[in-house]
């Protein structure tokens, strides 16, 4: 005791002292929990403390800004109820963190040592799971299993050194179907420390999760017992056209890290690139197990990153292949009506059916041009206009701009490609020929039977398969 109040007498070590016992007191309140009011891409959050890093994009979302304390990282993520607008013109009520749902990007560096308070919000009891991480058991985030939930009202502590670097993302490990179905989920980015031999250095490095909501047109709260027949296919809980496009300059090396927290696998595409997948949740992969892909699939509670070398110019699609992944709220059990002629029977059928009306007897397309009377707080179920016309795609969709004129450092929407001259595809105005038919059966590896027993024709009903609740 005499020893360190004659060094708390001395000089410099004295006004070192003060300070720290100064800070110590403001330090010790939780810090600041800072939230997001708009669904915007928000530019890159440059770190201004702590080790330096290049900083990641999230669609649709942003990243958490934190506070050093005593070199530990703080942040404090609250659990609450949000409104998210999913396009323009429809909000949903979903669960998130921060004001948004997905709560916001967590981006740190190799080796640094994390505290992350968590303040419950919500209506029942949560925890966040680390999805990934190496921690401690206790630090897991599993109710029951390493930790009381966190109770209404209540806030706890997380703390960990995050040790590999890589793609992650947290969640809740507390009534996980409520909770992730309601929208409870966010990512983390953990940059290495030093230059490593598997993890390249990127232009733009863009993160977003896959999700899903049942979410009844005309309604704003998400079913949460669905289990397969979900109608709204998001990116960080949007849907096309509300997701933002991928802008980036002509030759720049793009990264995009995705999650997948739904319930099946999205096989995602990329036009007119070959990527290769470079890491996974369990961190950066081999170059030997590298190839060239346009698909890859993306399966529940995985994370993919795919990198490519953006050399050419252009809006290039970037969707889930799943076709009915690119497509909005619709009622369930539609039957398919192309080909059916049936204009001259709704009068008949008005009589039974009062709200009857002519539609997709050439296709679903035409939806998309219909001014359909829709319910309140009902996105399209296709649309986004683009330069030639209606895109008809919903759900998982969005575009990859490329352009030579991008600035770097700028992630703006530089509207839409012009084609050089002479690169689009036209219309034929020319004669058609006939089409020549098929003469020979030799070409069959067995012949067909000379007479069918009966004539058997089928008409696709699509879509179907789906069960009414
Ligand atoms: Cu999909």
């Amino acid at each position: 005791m005499t020893t360190n109040r004659r060094n708390f007498l001395l000089g410099g070590a004295a006004t070192a002292v003060a300070a720290s016992s100064v800070s110590r007191v403001a330090m010790a309140a939780l810090p600041e929990p800072v939230s997001q009011a708009t669904p915007n891409t928000m530019p890159p959050l440059v770190p201004n403390t702590g080790r330096h890093y290049n900083p990641v994009v999230t669609l649709n979302g942003w990243t958490l800004p934190w506070r050093m304390n005593n070199g530990v990282k703080e942040f404090h993520l609250v659990a609450e109820p949000v409104v998210r607008e999913m396009a323009p013109g429809f909000k949903a009520h979903l669960w998130g963190y921060n004001g948004q749902s997905p709560g916001p990007t967590i981006e740190v560096v190799e080796g640094d040592r994390v505290r992350m308070f968590v303040t419950n919000k919500l209506p029942e009891r949560t925890t966040i799971h680390w999805h990934g991480q190496r921690l401690p058991n206790g630090m897991d985030g599993v109710a029951g299993l390493t930790q009381p939930a966190i109770e209404p009202g209540k806030t706890f502590v997380y703390e960990f050194i995050a040790r590999r670097p890589g793609t992650f993302m947290y969640h809740p490990h507390a009534d996980e179907m409520t909770q992730m179905a309601m929208g409870m989920m966010g990512f983390w980015i953990t940059h290495p420390k030093v230059a490593h031999p598997l993890i390249a250095e990127v232009d733009r490095d863009f993160v977003f999760l896959l999700n899903a909501y049942d979410i009844e047109p005309g309604a704003y709260t998400p079913k949460i017992m669905t289990m397969l027949d979900f109608n709204l296919w998001t990116w960080n809980s949007r849907i096309f056209p509300g997701i933002d496009s991928l802008n980036v300059r002509q030759n720049d090396r793009v990264r995009i890290r995705m999650g997948n927290l739904t319930m099946t696998n999205h096989p995602m595409h990329v036009h007119g690139h070959e990527f290769f997948v470079t890491g996974t949740d369990g961190g950066p992969t081999p170059k030997s197990t590298r190839w060239p892909e346009v698909t890859t699939d993306v399966a529940v509670g995985q994370m993919r990153q795919l990198e490519f070398v953006a050399d050419a110019e252009g809006d290039w699609a970037f969707h889930c292949h799943k076709s009915h992944h690119t497509m909005n709220a619709m009622g369930h059990a539609v039957p398919t009506m192309i080909g059916v002629e049936h204009r001259g029977v709704v009068s008949e059928i008005n009589k039974l059916i009062p709200d009857y009306m002519v539609m997709a007897e050439r296709g679903m397309a035409d939806m998309t041009e219909m001014e359909m009377p829709v319910p309140d707080n009902t996105a399209r179920m296709m649309g986004g206009e683009g330069p030639f016309g209606s895109v008809e795609m919903g759900g998982m969709f969005s575009v990859i701009k490329v352009r030579a004129g991008q600035k770097p450092g700028d992630f703006s929407d530089p509207g839409w490609y012009k084609h050089p001259a002479g690169t689009d595809a036209f219309e034929w105005t020319g004669s058609l020929a006939e089409p020549s038919r098929f003469a020979s059966e030799g070409g069959q590896s067995m012949p067909a039977r000379r007479k069918p027993a009966r004539e058997i024709e089928v008409r696709i009903r699509k879509p179907t398969g789906h069960m009414e609740h």
